[in-house]
This record gives C-alpha cells, sequence and structure tokens, in this order.
C-alpha cells in the first residue's frame, strides 16, 4: 500500500503474524521453571516436524512410503515414515541435550539421555507419537505429531527412571500435536492457552494463525470408527443413536478421518466429540494414554472442553505402564459430560 502524498509505500496495515520463535521468546516468562530449556525443547520439536514434513510431502514421490517391513512394539506394521519420524525426533531432542529422557510408541522402553558429559542434568521428559494416524500415509490423508512433557521427578543429575514418565497427565509442563494435513499447523500449550502457528514452507517459519485456540460454544460433529459400533459398550451405543436422533439440534454431522491428530483438531476449530471407547475385542480401549489421550486432553481442556475415560477425566489417569491404552472421549465439554451421562445410565440398568 503506497501513500499517495508521498508515495511511498506504507507499513501494511494488516501487520506480519508473529512467528512461533517470537512467541516462544515472548511467552517465555509463562513457561513454568522458565529456564530456557522448555523453550529451547518447543525449539526443537518446530525443527523435527519441519524435516518430518518434508518428508511427508515428498511421500509419494520418493521411495519411503509403503511398509518397513517391521512390526512396532504395538504390534502394527511399522511404515518407512514412521521410522523416519521416530528417529528424526528422538536424533534431534537427544543431540541437544535438552532433555533427560524420550519415549516414542516405536520403542518398547524409553531412551535414557546423559548429554555429552554424561550428566542427565536436563530437567525435562518427552513422550510422542512421532507419526500417528500412519495408515493414512499411502492415501494422501492428514498425519500428526503428538507430544507431552513432564518436568522429571527423579534427582536431576541421576539417569531418568520409568517413574519419570509414569506421571498423571495433570503434570504436563507443555502438551502439543503438530498436523500435517493441507497445510501444516503446530497447536501446543504451556499451560496457558492454546495457540496454532501454520508452517509457511517456503520459508521455513511457522506463523501464529490460531491465537488462543477455544472450542466453538456448541458442537454438532461426532467422530467415531463406526464400523466398530457392535463391538461397543451399551452406553456409547446409546449416545451415537442420541447423536443420530432427529430431535432439538440433531442429528449431528459424523466426521472421521482416522488420524487422531486431524480428528481431534477438527473438533477443535468446529465443534465436536471424538471418541474412542473400549470395545469388546480391545477392552481397554486402543488410543495409549502417555503419548496420544494425555496431551490432547491438556490442549482440550486449556480450550474449554474436557477428557474423558468414560467415568473418570483422563489426565487424573495414574499410568502403570509407557504404552497403557485407555478408552478417550474428548471435545466440547457438553458433549463429553453427555456421552458420560449415556455411559452411566447404561450401567445403572
Ligand atoms: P481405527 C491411528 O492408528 C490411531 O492411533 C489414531 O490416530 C486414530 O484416532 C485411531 O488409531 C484410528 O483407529 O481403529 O479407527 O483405525
Amino acid at each position: 500500500m503506497s501513500n499517495p502524498k508521498t508515495n511511498r509505500l506504507t507499513p501494511n496495515s494488516k501487520p506480519t503474524p508473529q512467528t512461533l520463535g517470537e512467541f516462544l521468546i515472548d511467552n517465555q516468562s509463562d513457561f513454568p521453571f522458565a529456564s530456557g530449556e522448555l523453550t529451547r525443547l518447543l525449539n526443537s520439536i518446530r525443527l523435527a516436524a519441519k524435516v518430518v514434513n518434508h518428508n511427508v510431502n515428498q511421500a509419494g514421490l520418493v521411495d519411503i512410503t509403503g511398509a518397513a517391513q517391521n512390526i512396532n512394539v504395538q504390534g502394527e506394521e511399522q511404515m518407512k515414515l514412521d521410522v523416519f519420524a521416530d528417529v528424526t525426533f528422538i536424533n534431534t531432542l537427544t543431540n541437544r541435550e535438552i532433555v533427560c529422557g524420550i519415549a516414542s510408541e516405536e520403542n518398547e522402553d524409553f531412551i535414557a539421555v546423559a548429554g555429552s558429559d554424561g550428566g542427565h542434568k536436563q530437567h525435562y521428559v518427552v513422550l510422542i507419537d512421532p507419526l500417528d494416524g500412519s495408515s493414512n500415509i499411502d492415501i494422501n490423508a492428514p498425519v500428526g505429531t503428538i507430544f507431552s512433557i513432564y518436568r522429571r521427578t527423579s534427582p536431576q543429575g541421576t539417569p531418568v527412571k520409568l517413574e519419570d514418565f509414569l506421571q498423571p497427565g495433570n503434570m504436563q509442563v507443555a502438551a502439543g500435536y503438530v498436523l500435517y494435513g493441507t497445510s501444516t499447523i503446530m497447536v501446543f500449550t504451556t499451560g496457558n492457552g492454546v495457540n496454532g502457528f501454520t508452517l509457511n514452507p517456503a520459508l521455513g517459519t511457522y506463523y501464529r494463525s490460531h491465537p488462543d485456540m477455544r472450542f466453538p460454544e456448541k458442537g454438532n460433529i461426532y467422530s467415531v470408527n463406526e464400523g466398530k459400533y457392535a463391538t461397543f459398550p451399551q452406553g456409547v451405543k446409546d449416545y451415537i443413536k442420541y447423536c443420530q436422533k432427529e430431535e432439538d439440534d440433531r442429528p449431528y454431522t459424523s466426521r472421521y478421518i482416522g488420524a487422531l491428530a486431524a480428528d481431534f483438531h477438527r473438533s477443535l476449530i468446529k465443534g465436536g466429540i471424538f471418541l474412542y471407547p473400549e470395545t469388546s475385542t480391545a477392552p481397554t480401549g486402543k488410543l495409549r494414554l502417555l503419548y496420544e489421550c494425555n496431551p490432547i486432553a491438556m490442549i482440550a481442556e486449556q480450550a474449554g472442553g474436557k477428557a474423558s475415560n468414560g467415568t473418570q477425566r483422563i489426565m487424573e489417569v495414574k499410568p502403570t505402564e509407557l504404552h497403557q491404552r485407555v478408552p478417550f472421549f474428548c471435545g466440547n465439554a457438553e458433549m463429553v459430560d453427555d456421552v458420560e451421562r449415556c455411559i452411566a445410565e447404561a450401567s445403572n440398568t
């Protein structure tokens, strides 16, 4: 825009959105135990996500799609990008001496990080699903990275222990996801609200495209794999029929992408609920508490929503195993209340 009098360019009336780097610096004092370590940790996740994003976008072009002829600890076929993403995040986090331990969906045991002086001086542990929904890779559908950050509980300077990872979700200091979709967005919280940063791949810069994210007042989209309906508990079946009934603001719309980060992101933007209940074939559910449900739950609650296992706030579940699975209901608070009501009523009949 130029000034007709001086014919000089005047500052564009629309300011350039804040970059992720600027946001981290501007808000560092908000981060618990603001020692700069958490800032460097979030910066490392941002960097690793750019590398993964580049390869996800090339998936159809190079021989990197298709199964890696490997089965991970979950008994799931590992896709080549799963392995690439896992190695990328682990190496990025390990080489910068910003964490004392890492747990990943792709690795049976946690990884202790000693630092170059062997000192185990760092304060944080990260739990990560490096490429969630990887079965979507070969059909060009969205996939995501989900991460959860805790402050260690065992003494600083000693090797990290399993107890450092088995903390309830309400002890998280930060949590987030990266959604590799039509664009790539990193959404995270450090306990002071939720912000989304969209990557400009040409510049390699994330811009604060979604400031102070909140669920819409009302939600009318339910997201569940209805193919498993027959295996659901009665209360969940009752809730699905409630969503489909022609009454009040219903029937709701049904949407399901098959990648938690994508299905949750839609719920957060448009309003809705995501459901992955326990089933007759998976009696403790499918989703993992520590690196899928807890981080998503922290974001949901920070954005005014709720996350439950059907009877209890997810972030109060005391973990007992690294790859523990839980039933998961997450989204608009009112919708989570409704599914909990249906579950309670069914258990009383
Ligand atoms: P289903 C992906 O494998 C994942 O862990 C989540 O991202 C997703 O929400 C869920 O499983 C999909 O599971 O059984 O519907 O294919």
